[in-house]
């Protein structure tokens, strides 16, 4: 049985972006206009040392047209559940939970992502996956959404045959996989007829727009799908010299010399025809708004001392933007001011304990490494500094890139693309949840793994690696 699970995840992910491209035009012009930027900047020179080292293959046009992401909105445990098994055939799996009430969302989310070095560079793709909190809505809402979600299967009756396959024999045949592909692509269809009414819809609208995203329709629609350049800035701006409903301003941290997490930025979703059931079965015209497309710039990932700066940093920025109410241009300076306390050296993020990087041995190092006694001590005896070893330039380090998300950003995503305007900095706290990561758990049916862990095993095997190299008992 040939059964490789990264050529899987990318025949999807590419049947999945000809599919997006074909349903929302706009998206192919976004996918050339991230072409330009990336072209222009490798062309300028204006590549940074970072960026280089986040991942030198990056700057090769073919690996960088790849989509990084997508995102889905699903409304039952169920379909949790089953999406899991679906993603878990192509290597993905649950990381990281994403408290969505911190932004106003009745939602908690997790993204689906290969877990290793070696899976993420064969093909990185991953989906942003939201699931509505029943318990958060109104009693009339939420019995309305539990009666329409009742009646729907998002999944082809094909697709869940083949994930039993998948799931008892270990595998799938090569002629499943192509069934895999375009039956499971239906899961992620859009579809123009809505399965409640115009009065329903709008119920469900009025109590937040997503929810009506969420529960009106037949499928769990993509509802975007995001590449990844080196420049978003440029990307930014190009969008808005081509006219493009830009969103107003980039999320996450300022540019910096280190890039660091997740800066993302979209056209805003466009306004699409649907068509409602009324009470005597025909079809009445009316509209919605849901479907986008992203551009991320991706930067190192933090430690949890560097994530807890980038919070508190994040949060004094926005309780004052709320205070003076700064929007747009205003918003960015004040970012940029705060951010000033964030070290944006790459000696900085290692020595601090910032970021996370990866270990390799120096041409100095491979050479010590050949000879079978250490030049820096007796083998197998020697504990040795990582500082030491920097500083006799026998090992070095690169940042590790981070492969998560936001969810302030996410939810100014979400924001962008309500179609009312809202941008996440002048964003209402309208949700008095708490997180509920066990809930989440139970709708999935297994643990989510935690993002900083899997960082910090990979910093620890790098370690580990070049400990082992240069028959060291301890560094
Ligand atoms: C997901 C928004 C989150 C991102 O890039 O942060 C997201 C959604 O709109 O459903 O994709
Ligand atoms: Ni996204």
């Amino acid at each position: 049985m040939t059964w490789d699970q990264n050529v899987l995840r990318s025949r999807f992910c590419n049947a999945l972006s000809e599919m997006y491209k074909s349903e929302v035009p706009l998206y192919g012009n976004l996918i050339d206009v991230v072409w330009k930027a990336d072209a222009k900047t490798v062309q300028d020179g204006q590549k940074l040392d970072g960026l280089q080292a986040i991942d030198p293959d990056d700057v090769l046009p073919s690996r960088h047209r790849v989509e990084r992401h997508g995102a889905i909105r699903l409304g039952t445990a169920y379909e949790l559940a089953t999406i899991r098994r679906m993603f878990a055939v192509m290597g993905m799996y649950p990381v990281g939970y994403y408290d969505l009430s911190l932004a106003g969302f009745p939602m908690h989310a997790t993204a689906f992502r290969p877990k290793t070095q070696d899976a993420l560079a064969q093909n990185p793709f991953r989906v942003f996956t939201t699931v509505l909190r029943m318990e958060l809505l109104t009693e009339k809402t939420r019995n309305l959404a539990q009666r329409a979600l009742a009646q729907r299967n998002i999944f082809t009756p094909r697709l869940l045959q083949l994930l039993d396959h998948a799931e008892t024999k270990g595998g799938l045949t090569p002629e499943e996989c192509t069934e895999f592909i375009a039956t499971g692509l239906e899961t992620f269809r859009w579809h123009s007829q809505a399965t409640v009414t115009l009065d329903e819809y709008k119920i469900l609208k009025a109590e937040h727009p997503l929810i009506a995203d969420i529960v009106s329709f037949s499928s769990s629609h993509i509802n975007h799908l995001t590449p990844r350049t080196i420049d978003i800035d440029l990307v930014q701006q190009l969008m808005l010299d081509e006219g493009m409903p830009a969103k107003e301003r980039i999320e996450g941290p300022p540019k910096r010399s280190c890039p660091i997490l997740l800066r993302q930025t979209s056209f805003k979703a466009l306004e699409e025809t649907v068509y409602f059931r009324d009470a005597s079965d025909t079809f009445i015209k009316g509209s919605h708004t849901a479907r986008f497309g992203e551009v991320e710039q991706r930067g190192y990932a933090l430690t949890r001392e560097g994530r807890q700066l980038y919070d508190r940093l994040l949060n004094r920025v926005n309780s004052e933007a709320t205070k003076q109410g700064t929007t747009g241009a205003n918003y960015d300076k004040l970012l940029a001011e705060h951010f000033e306390a964030f070290p944006d050296t790459l000696s900085a993020l290692h020595d601090k304990n910032l970021a996370y990087f990866c270990y390799r041995l120096t041409p100095i190092g491979e050479r010590i490494a050949k000879k079978s006694t250490s030049a820096v001590g007796e083998v197998g005896e020697l504990t040795v500094s990582i500082s030491e070893l920097l500083k006799k330039e026998i090992v070095s380090y690169e940042p590790l890139t981070y492969e998560d998300f936001l969810p302030l950003s996410a939810g100014g995503i979400f924001n962008s693309n309500l179609g009312n305007g809202i941008e996440s900095q002048s964003k209402q706290l309208i949700m008095h949840a708490d997180p509920d990561l066990d809930g989440f758990q139970r709708c999935l049916g297994t643990h989510v793994a935690d993002e900083f862990h899997l960082y910090s095993e990979m910093q620890r095997e790098s370690l580990e690696s070049c400990r082992e190299q240069l028959q060291l008992k301890e560094i």
